[in-house]
């Protein structure tokens, strides 16, 4: 099937800019291990050589990558878009007109959902219908924050009450100013409205770097921002590499505030850079979440969503219940149903009808969860079902959904963050022994509990150490509810009111009032 992935450069200052270093990252089809649009590319080059743009012959296939060069004229853009001296400037915009800017950008997008659906399967490996829903959850967004945007206008000056009659004080609430938002590959998209949507709302300008595994969406953001008119460099979007694109945003001294979801690890330098400027910084990283299954459970429901928990988005989710926490009495019982249900599961290319499963990001990722998976089989563990490429898909990065089971908790599959299809398993006897085991471990994003005893799930969910809790579910998430971890799953929260207030400072005015001397 032929692919038209749109050729783009780097949006910086509301248009479309060669980066300076003329480099290219390749966009990889992770179903097919090749350079998406290298085939429409050559059969242009067939039949229309003569009528070809040559930046277009030699982009086909690739996104810019941004360095240190090109992220100075994206701060330089942002912070220009925020001066008072600016003709339309964005800073001093109405809440009501940043939201007609956003509402706009909504109907774009839903305007053009099956087109960034596709692009969205294709180029991260998520099956078409996930990809859909991801879409309206970004139009879904973006609406959101338009209405925040709306509100935040009534929420200024709100009075501060003072013990002395002589002064009065309110606060108002103002965009932070140059923002720089980095993103995964994961939900490449949604990720980057989290971040986008309410900045804007707030009256920050903002540059995305989005990951360089997934950010052909994220350039299709650029299109829709030109198309509804956004002043210039309100957003900017630089994709690259994260040594070379990222970490100069993270340090750039014209950037006041970092939000960043990715790894751990990348999360750490990140700070480490902002405290060198003493930038405030959210980081939504890494997890290792897990859902108790209690023996009072209906077992097809609580499957369900224990598969669901674990194998969404092909088990590359941030919050995944990738621990399964069983009390023993159901266990056999329970597991029989699993890996029934797991086996079933359609592994195809993510553009294919009734595909619940595609291929992982990239070779990197099937790589590392290969080398989890046989380190898990060395240190005594079992795989239940899964564990390698599915036979039938020769081609791609594959991973079968995998179950694993006689696990200890010093193993590293049950310590640290697969970030693909694998659940592993554990057993309890006793409420306290299952919270004991939720709770050990370094991150705390999410965690589930499934029981028909809701006093005991409140319980529960009051001892889970973690930023976001599932009763009788697993990864529902909603734009109006707050999102992000503790421990070293990061800190400050997304969506809800919670999101806008990241991209907000607060500013106490007090004027003395009395007519008598101080
Ligand atoms: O993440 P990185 P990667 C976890 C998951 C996965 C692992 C590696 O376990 O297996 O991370 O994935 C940018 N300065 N998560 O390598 O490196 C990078 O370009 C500034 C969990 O993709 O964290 C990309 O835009 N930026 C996660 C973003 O950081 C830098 C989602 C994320 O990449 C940078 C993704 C640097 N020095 C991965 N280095 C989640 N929490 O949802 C990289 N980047």
């Amino acid at each position: 099937m032929s692919i038209a992935i749109p050729s783009r450069q780097l949006f910086i200052n509301g248009d479309w800019k060669q980066p300076q270093l003329n480099k290219r990252i390749p966009i990889v089809n992770p179903s097919t291990e090749q350079i998406i649009g290298s085939f429409s590319f050559l059969s242009l080059i067939t039949h229309h050589s003569s009528h070809l743009n040559r930046s277009l012959i030699l982009n086909a296939g690739h996104i810019p990558a941004a360095t240190k060069e090109d992220v100075d004229l994206a701060v330089a853009a942002a912070k220009h878009a925020l001066s008072r001296n600016n003709g339309a400037d964005w800073v001093s915009a109405s809440g009501s007109v940043r939201a007609g800017y956003l509402r706009a950008i909504a109907a774009k997008i839903t305007e053009k959902k099956p087109h960034l659906a596709r692009l969205e399967a294709i180029d991260c490996g998520k099956p078409l219908d996930e990809a859909a829903w991801d879409i309206d959850d970004v139009a879904g967004c973006f609406e959101f924050y338009a209405d925040l945007a709306e509100k935040l206008d009534a929420k200024q000056k709100a009075p501060v009450s003072l013990p002395m009659e002589t002064f009065k004080s309110y606060v108002l609430k103002e965009p932070i100013g140059v923002v720089g938002l980095i993103t995964p590959w994961n939900y490449p998209l949604l990720m980057a409205t989290w971040k986008v949507a309410p900045a804007l709302a707030a009256g920050c300008a903002a540059i995305l770097k989005p990951s360089e595994l997934a950010s052909v969406t994220c350039l299709e953001l650029g299109e829709i921002c030109r198309e509804v008119g956004l002043p210039p460099g309100v957003l900017n979007i630089l994709t690259g590499l994260g040594p070379e694109a990222g970490a100069p945003l993270a340090a750039h001294p014209d950037v006041d505030k970092i939000a960043f979801t990715g790894s751990s690890a990348t999360g750490s330098k990140i700070m480490t850079a902002a405290a060198q400027l003493i930038k405030p910084v959210s980081l939504e990283l890494g997890g290792k979440s897990p859902i108790i299954v209690f023996d009072d459970v209906d077992l097809d429901k609580a499957a369900e969503w224990t598969i669901f928990g674990c194998f969404w988005t092909n088990g590359q989710i941030c919050s995944a219940t990738s621990r399964l926490i069983v009390h023993e009495s159901i266990a056999t019982e329970f597991l029989d149903r699993i890996v029934k249900w797991t086996k079933n599961i359609k592994i195809s290319d993510p553009l294919e009808e009734g595909c619940r499963l595609g291929p992982v990001v990239s070779e990197g990722q099937y790589e590392k969860i290969l080398k989890f998976i046989s380190n898990a089989k060395s240190e005594g563990a079992t795989i239940l079902t899964g564990g390698s490429r599915p036979e039938h898909l020769q081609k791609g990065f594959f991973v079968e959904p995998t179950v694993i089971t006689d696990v200890t908790t010093s193993m590293q599959i049950w310590r640290e963050e697969v970030f693909g299809p694998v659940l592993c398993v554990k057993t309890f006897s006793t409420e306290e022994e299952a919270i004991h085991l939720a709770n050990d471990t370094v991150y705390g994003l999410g965690s589930a509990v499934i029981s028909n005893d809701l006093e005991r799930c409140e319980r529960i969910s009051k001892a889970f150490k973690a930023g976001v809790v599932w009763i009788n579910c697993s990864q529902p998430c909603f734009t109006q509810a707050p999102w992000g971890g503790i421990k070293r799953s990061g800190f400050g929260r997304e969506l809800g009111e919670w999101g806008l207030d990241n991209y907000l400072s607060v500013k106490q005015v007090t004027q003395y009032i009395s007519d008598e001397p101080w």
